[in-house]
């Protein structure tokens, strides 16, 4: 009785931990491969930059925690914008467009706040986590002169950092 009492819990536990996935790769096959997923340890996503001209995702870097994430893509092209998110607000959803290269992103949020990024031209796609309370932790993808392809994995909202001396 008891040992089917501590595997039940055990189950229980194990159940509401669950909550990697994965959504992607969106845009096309070239450019050079680059992951985040060492940064996710830095904290929750914070911030992001995208570099934007009027055709293409030139660039993104995304800030964990405290910490910027290396930027990704062209460093010649188009403008850099920069959003911060409220303490808190996790991104929910990404959707966008691409078609060879990644035109466009629209990040949503749990405070119900949108941020567009680019070109509405080429495929869409809509990427959302496959289990309930869980939030963009990282992104990986392909990069050369612009953005080639995007990918976006969604996990339990981390609070800190785990590597750093808090
Ligand atoms: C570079 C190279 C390609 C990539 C494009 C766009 C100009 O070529 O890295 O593989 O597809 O940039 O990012």
């Amino acid at each position: 009785m008891l040992l089917w009492i501590l595997v039940s819990v055990l189950c229980i536990a194990a159940a509401e931990q669950r909550g990697s996935s994965y959504s992607g790769e969106y845009g096309g096959g070239g450019g050079k491969r680059f992951s985040h997923s060492g940064n996710q340890l830095d904290g929750p996503i914070t911030a992001l930059r995208v570099r934007v001209n009027r055709y293409y995702i030139i660039g993104i870097q995304i800030r964990y925690g405290n910490n910027w994430s290396e930027y990704k893509g062209g460093t010649i092209l188009g403008d850099i914008e920069e959003i911060f998110l409220h303490p808190g607000e996790h991104i929910l959803q990404v959707s966008g467009k691409y078609s060879t290269y990644l035109r466009k992103l629209v990040f949503v949020t749990n405070k119900g706040r949108t941020f567009p990024f680019g070109k509405d031209y080429g495929t869409s796609f809509n990427a959302v986590p496959l289990y309930a309370n869980t939030v963009l932790r990282y992104i990986s993808g392909s990069s050369g002169s612009v953005i080639d392809a995007i990918g976006f994995h969604w996990d339990n909202p981390s609070s800190n950092c785990v590597h750093c001396k808090q």
